[in-house]
């Protein structure tokens, strides 16, 4: 179960920190982002899914993380 724990937390920091570059690197001009949605238009084909399901998938993370934390205190 910690195992668990430990690739659900690390997936947390991996997408958050794809999330937090996406703003940032489109903030700075870094990445080119003409329709101005925050997101690397290089990333916008493939990875749409990605940055619209991101409510949805860091709720279900933190759910995950929830019931396995309550698994391995309990
Ligand atoms: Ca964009």
């Amino acid at each position: 179960m910690q195992n668990i724990l430990v690739v659900l937390v690390f997936l947390v920091i991996l997408f958050g920190g794809v999330y937090w570059y996406a703003g940032y690197s489109t903030r700075t001009g870094f990445a080119k982002d003409e329709n101005q949605n925050f997101i690397p238009d290089a990333w916008e084909e493939k990875f749409s899914w990605f940055f619209s399901g991101k409510g949805i998938i860091m709720l279900l993370l933190g759910l995950a993380i929830g019931f396995t934390l309550a698994k391995v205190i309990g």
